[in-house]
């Protein structure tokens, strides 16, 4: 059996699967803020940030895997996990002094992780991926090598305040002397994945592309890029490495207090997003994914790595072989909340009702659907905007309103995807939005393909696993045909009424307007 290991924004969770009966034999999980309410992180972030920081608590991880492992040990005996693989929300970093591995490898099982590694920290609290509070940094590591096209032509993404070189420079120019105590950062995949190999973890392609730091091309860290970041950086980051390869054996904590076997291996991490795309069956270039969560994001695999020419998207290494790219939306579940809570509807009405009352391309009224600011594109929006018929603009019309929200969303999409230059022939939609019918039938309209969804619901628990059989030996190809399959009737074709080139005009004006 293998273990897969999320470590997400909102929880911890693990999955374990058994390639021989193609069968999920168990799955648990811990929910920061239901779970750990001592942290006060009830969306896992520490809530108040000033300026756009948003930071999290590592303990809080740490506490989470130590009750997440003991949840999981009561369902299934923890010494048949042959291999462990993992993944963590992109772009976070934790901040480790000289003690932490004396501390990691004296860990005694009769304690907790917290207590024992805590005094490993330089740095008390995590940045995450939803902070934008590095815009200076952004700026001067762009200004550093020459401007954004090159940090764009160098790490496959122009400098961006969630990415961790940004932050950890902030870091440095904030609070030098913690800096330089600073023997290692990592992000969150690789410090999970030191902790339960009891040695510094690497990080793995798809990761560290979310950095600014990684040349895409070598696979290297950049030194260009490390010198406009922080001083010494170089020997303050972990190797680079291929998800899946071995870092090693379990650490004796896990042991002698879970019941691990010695012969357990722990596989290098990477970010949830690479996982999802291994867990929903689509690293091979072809097919496309949607997930649509608190942010919406869309991912595929590419063959050649070619980067977003207006900044936006992303290239990552794909945890297969080759590239992926991303281009991830603020706006996603938390503006179609907002848009339900407004006009006092649930969400049938985006299931059905909506799509009955109204129209494919809504009779032309069409919607800018952003409630916040947004990154993609990159503008800083406080309310939708509308622009169709007088009634349209006052706001009336709740399902005008609904279809003009989620044609608005995709069209957004659709527009800041073209550079990737994949025409889906099928689209996997994953993500809390993903099970409700209108939803899925307005991106299917818009995109022109058929959407489909997958039977397992976590997708990046489900890709650690995998890559944990893979870490073992398995095949990729062939652990995804057995556990990627999509649910029973859940293929959504687009309708035939769905044309969208003029709407999708009328959008753009509007965007650029
Ligand atoms: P994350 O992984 O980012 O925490 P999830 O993928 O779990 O998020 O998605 C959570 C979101 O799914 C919620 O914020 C909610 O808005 C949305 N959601 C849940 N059920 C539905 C539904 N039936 N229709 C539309 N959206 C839904
Ligand atoms: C991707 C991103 C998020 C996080 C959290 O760039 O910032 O999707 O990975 O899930």
């Amino acid at each position: 059996m293998y273990l897969g290991i999320d470590s997400s924004t909102q929880s911890l969770s693990g999955m374990v699967l058994d390639p021989a009966s193609g069968r999920i034999v168990c799955e648990a999980s811990v929910n920061f803020g239901a779970d750990l309410p001592q942290y006060g992180a009830p969306s896992g972030f520490i809530p108040g940030g000033a300026s756009g920081e948003v930071h999290a608590d590592p303990l809080m991880w740490l506490e989470a895997l130590d009750e997440m492992l003991s949840r999981l040990g009561k369902q299934v005996d923890l010494s048949a996990i042959k291999a462990i693989g993992g993944s963590g929300q992109q772009h976070g970093s934790v901040y480790l002094n000289a003690s932490f591995i004396p501390r990691l490898v004296s860990l005694r099982a009769e304690s907790d992780l917290r207590s024992q590694l805590q005094d490993g920290l330089s740095r008390a609290t995590s940045p995450i991926w939803m902070d934008t509070s590095t815009s200076a940094q952004c700026a001067e590591m762009a200004a550093a090598v020459g401007g954004n096209a090159e940090v764009c032509r160098l790490t496959g993404s122009i400098a961006i305040e969630r990415f961790t070189g940004s932050q950890i420079r902030k870091f440095y120019q904030i609070d030098a002397a913690s800096y330089a105590q600073t023997e290692r950062v990592h992000l969150v995949s690789s410090f999970i994945c030191s902790v339960l190999a009891g040695t510094h973890a690497p990080i793995d392609f798809g990761d560290g592309a979310g950095m600014n730091l990684m040349n895409l091309a070598e696979r290297q860290w950049d030194h260009a890029m490390l010198d406009a970041t922080a001083p010494s950086l170089g020997e303050k980051l972990p190797a680079l490495a291929q998800a899946g390869t071995a870092v090693g054996r379990i650490a004796a904590y896990f042991i002698e207090r879970y019941g691990f076997s010695n012969n357990c291996q722990v596989g290098v991490f990477t970010g949830d997003n690479p996982a999802s795309l291994v867990g929903m069956g689509a690293t091979a270039p072809g097919q496309v994914v949607i997930s649509l969560g608190t942010s919406d994001t869309f991912f595929a695999g590419m063959n050649a790595a070619h980067t977003d020419p207006r900044g936006f998207g992303h290239v990552f290494g794909n945890p297969a072989s080759g590239y992926m790219c991303l281009v991830c939306f603020r706006n996603g579940s938390l503006a179609r909340e907002a848009l339900r809570d407004q006009y006092q509807l649930d969400w049938s009405a985006f299931e059905s009702n909506a799509m009955a009352q109204t129209p494919v391309g809504n009779d032309g009224n069409v919607m800018l659907p952003f409630f916040g600011p947004e990154i993609t594109p990159r503008r800083d929006f406080s309310a939708p905007v509308r622009r169709g018929t007088a009634e349209f603009e006052s706001g009336e019309n709740s399902a005008a309103q609904v279809r003009a929200l989620l044609e608005g969303q995709f069209l957004n999409m659709k527009r800041h995807t073209d550079w990737i230059g994949i025409a889906a022939d099928r689209i996997l939609l994953t993500g809390g939005a993903s099970r409700n019918d209108g939803i899925a039938q307005v991106a299917a309209d818009v995109f022109g393909a058929p959407v489909e969804r997958l039977a397992i619901a976590n997708s990046a628990a489900l890709g650690a696993a995998i890559l944990a059989a893979v870490t073992d030996g398995g095949s990729m190809a062939d652990l995804q045909s057995t556990f990627c399959q999509t649910s029973a009737g859940s293929l959504l074709p687009p309708q035939s009424s769905a044309d969208y080139a003029t709407t999708m005009s009328k959008f753009v004006d509007l965007l650029e307007s």
